[in-house]
Parts: structure tokens; sequence; C-alpha cells
């Protein structure tokens, strides 16, 4: 067992820090508190090579491994949970799923561009009543004259209203049920393609989320993704990688709200001595350390499989399970070691703690990760 990091990987992981720290940093709390997207930002990620990072270089990619993108992940979310969110959608959704899936010409129309970042991707699966049970879209895609005609409506769809492409999940033929399902590239500004009004969200809300409406939407046959029916299991298969996005995500939330108690413990003083001083602090510390250390063993075994050709859907579901929940726990903790400024904009927990919800809802909500682990766990 070996746990050194390559050069390479340490050297992109502390490239990551610093640019968090230097271009992420200032201006988080108001991009937070206007809901903003990180559009600058985002540009700068790009130029690094940070959203296509797992993409060959002959598509547009940096060509790294897994284990680097959970680092990236992670130094990014402890800033910025807006921004690796977007990360981790144009990686893990977008570029991944066609660069396995796609055509020649799909890769070459669209996956450059997204990989580059010269353009982001979405991932549309989501419906009003389409969310866990994803086999159950209601979006139709029927197939006339060498096209399909999409119509319906995806939910809380992120990069919803800045992407130029999306990845939509439809059906085609009900009575298949999810064998039934299809994926689409559907490009922005299709005619009956809308997007709907930005979501107003707890957390994350940097990061643009939608709603979307697609009206007869014409779509070119070529634009399907794998053989007549794939679209379920492209989804799975998919997902499956997102979620150790999300759980380095969550585990860049939890890194980063232990560090800032850490530091506020060390100069925030009470009954004549730093808080930290306190083993009522102290042992939170500690248990903070701990789960982190914990979740981040799970996220990289997660990449690692990921890395190596082992399987990865209950290595990555448990990362993200745990991981999540250490991001809210450790949040809430963080706040309450900073007391009343926890509570406050400028100390940078209050936000985090909010932005740790999220992670264990979307890719999967926590129970969706228990069916996952225990449905594998049993067929073993
Ligand atoms: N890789 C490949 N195929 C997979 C898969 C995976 N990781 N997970 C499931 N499948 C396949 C199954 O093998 C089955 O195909 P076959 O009938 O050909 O064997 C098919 O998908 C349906 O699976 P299943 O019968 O298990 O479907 P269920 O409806 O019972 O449940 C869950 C599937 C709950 C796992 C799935 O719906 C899910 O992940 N839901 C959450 C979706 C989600 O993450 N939503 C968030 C939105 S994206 S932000």
């Amino acid at each position: 067992m070996d746990f050194k990091l390559s050069e390479e990987q340490l050297l992109i992981k502390e490239a990551a820090r610093d640019f968090a720290k230097n271009e992420l940093l200032p201006g988080v709390i108001e991009r937070d508190e206007k809901q903003e997207f990180p559009k600058e930002q985002v540009k700068k990620m790009a130029e690094l090579g940070f959203l296509g990072m797992m993409t060959s270089p002959e598509y547009g990619g940096s060509g790294m491994d897994t284990i680097s993108y959970v680092m990236v992940m992670e130094e990014i979310s402890k800033i910025d949970a807006s921004c690796s969110v977007i990360v981790s959608v144009n990686n893990s959704l977008v570029c991944w799923g066609l660069e396995n899936y796609g055509t020649e010409e799909q890769k070459k129309k669209y996956l450059t561009r997204l990989a580059s970042g010269e353009i982001i991707g979405a991932f549309c699966l989501s419906e009003p009543e389409a969310g866990s049970d994803a086999t159950s879209q209601k979006t139709t895609a029927i197939e006339k004259d060498g096209h399909y005609i999409i119509n319906g409506t995806k939910n809380w769809i992120t990069n919803g209203g800045t992407a130029d492409v999306y990845l939509v999940i439809a059906q085609t033929h009900p009575e298949k049920k999810h064998k039934g399902i299809n994926a689409f590239i559907l490009e922005k500004g299709m005619p009956g393609f809308e997007i709907g009004p930005k979501e107003q969200k707890l957390g994350i809300r940097g990061s643009d989320t939608h709603s979307l409406i697609f009206n007869d939407v014409k779509v070119p046959k070529e634009n399907r993704i794998g053989e007549d029916g794939f679209g379920f299991k492209f989804a799975m298969k998919t997902l499956a990688g997102g979620r150790i996005g999300i759980a380095a995500q969550a585990l860049g939330i939890a890194s980063g709200a232990y560090e800032l108690a850490k530091e506020y413990s060390k100069v925030r003083k009470s009954f004549g001595t730093e808080i930290c001083n306190h083993q009522a602090i102290a042992f939170k510390l500690a248990d903070m350390h701990t789960q982190i250390e914990a979740a981040r063993h799970l996220v990289l075994k997660a990449a690692w499989d990921k890395d190596n050709g082992h399987d990865y859907d209950l290595s990555g579901a448990m990362a993200k399970l745990y991981a999540s929940q250490v991001a809210m726990d450790t949040a809430i903790e963080a706040v309450q070691i900073h007391g009343g400024n926890g509570y406050v904009k400028e100390y940078h927990v209050e936000r985090l703690m909010r932005d740790a919800k999220i992670t264990q809802i979307y890719e999967g909500t926590s129970e969706i990760q228990k069916v996952v682990i225990s449905r594998g766990l049993l067929a073993e």
C-alpha cells in the first residue's frame, strides 16, 4: 500500500490551493450574497486546465488522473463550493460522459470545446417528479424523420443558464421503462429550448441553477449518445463518477471549515486563555480532524479505484455518503467554535455550513447512496 502522492499530483494540488486563495477568496462573500456566477473565475479555471482535467489532451483536456481531480476539487471547495460544482459537473458528468460514450464526431464537435473550458456543459436528469426515482422520466424524445422531438421539463440544473451544451435524458419508448430512455446533446438556442428562472438557493449561491423547458425541440439523430435505449445506463455510469467529485467537494468544505475553526481557536480568548486550550474546543478539533481524514481516505480510495479500472459504484457512493455527513457535521461545529462570529458572513463558516447541505442531496441523496451501497453489498 502506497499513500505517497506523485510530484505531479502534489504540484497540481498546490496550484489549486494558490488559485483558490488568490483568485477565489477575494469576492467569495459578495458572490454568495448576490448569487453572482463566477464568470471571470471560471475563465481562469479553464486556463489552468481544471475544466477538463481527466479528458485526453487529444480532445482539449489535461489528461490527468482522478486523484489529481479530487485534490483540485478539495482545494477549490475549501474556499468556494460554487466554483467547485461547476468544475465537477463539467468534468465528471459532461466531459467524462462524452469522452467515454460519445461518437468521434460528437467528441470533435462538443468535447474539445467543453474540456478546454471554452464553453461549459450541464447534465439534465432531474425532473419535477423524477429526482431519486430517476427511471420515471417524463421528458419525451420521439423519433420523427431522422430527428428526435423533445418535450418536457428538467429541474435544478447546475450551469442551467450559463452552459452552451446540455446532456439531456429523455424517454423514447415508455413501454420499455428504463430500457427505453435515451441521452441527447442539446445546444443552447435550439428553437423551443427555454431556460427557466434562476433558483434562489440556500447555498452554493454563485452557481446558477435553473429549470429547463423543452417545447418540440428538434434534435438531430446523430446527437443521441450511444445505442437506442442506452440513456439510463449512461446516466448511472456517469453519476457513479460524479459522486466521487461531490464527495471531494464535501471533503473540501469540511477541511475548509476545520482549518478556519482551528485558526480561530488559536487567537480567540476566553477565561484568560486561547479557546483551543479548553478541552471542550480541543476535543471538537480532534473529532473534526479524525473524521476528515477518514473521509479523505474514502475519497482517495474511490478515485484510485476509478484510475485503476476497478468498480467504483460502491466506493464512490460510500465516499459521498460519509464525506457529505462529515461536511455537514464539521461546518456546524466550526460555526459553534466561532460562537457569535460564526453566525456572521465575514468569518466564512456560515457560508460553508449552508454550502455543505447540498452535498447530501445532489447527484444522489444520502438515502440513494445507501440504496446503492446496500444493493451492491447484497449482490456480492
Ligand atoms: N452502472 C450501470 N448501470 C446501472 C447502474 C450503474 N451504476 N446503476 C443502475 N444501473 C442499471 C441497472 O443495472 C438496471 O439495468 P438492467 O435492468 O439492464 O439491469 C437499470 O440501471 C435500473 O436499475 P434499477 O432496477 O436498480 O433501478 P431503480 O429504479 O430501482 O434504482 C437507483 C436505481 C435508485 C440507483 C437510481 O434511480 C439512482 O441512482 N437514483 C438517483 C439519481 C440521482 O442521482 N439523481 C440526482 C440527479 S443528478 S444531480
